[in-house]
């Protein structure tokens, strides 16, 4: 009985370490059609990092999935999805002008620190 516990841990422990040891996430490139859906929950963005092509105008579907209040704002860009409650979508659409990188995070007290961050990439 011990021995399979410790074999189980190995093994959670192992996934956990492959996990984190991948850093940065893949993004997801928003597709021509410029809708992307944004999942928002505790304590995530889905998906966390995102490209978008330079001139490209693009509506986010912005949906509340967790338990508590979350919304979505592109930090330095007027961009900021209104306050949702659980199970609300709203929507938010930018024009990205520039090529360069934006921070996106759940601007409610304290939820950025516990990991609801992420990042646009904007390219030629
Ligand atoms: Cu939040």
């Amino acid at each position: 009985m011990f021995y399979r516990i410790t074999i189980f841990l190995s093994i959670l422990t192992l996934s956990v370490i492959f996990l984190t040891g991948c850093g940065d996430v893949e993004a997801v490139q928003v597709s021509d059609d410029g809708t992307i859906d944004i999942v928002l929950d505790e304590w995530n963005i889905t998906p966390k990092n995102i490209k978008v092509k330079k001139g490209q105008t693009v509506t986010f579907n912005v949906k509340n999935e967790g338990e508590t209040n979350h919304n979505y704002t592109i930090q330095t860009l007027k961009g900021t999805s209104n306050i949702a409650r659980r199970g609300v979508s709203e929507k938010l659409i930018v024009t990205f002008e520039k090529t360069r990188k934006y921070k996106v995070h759940c601007s409610i007290k304290g939820h950025a620190a516990k990991g609801q961050v992420g990042q646009i990439i904007v390219e030629e």
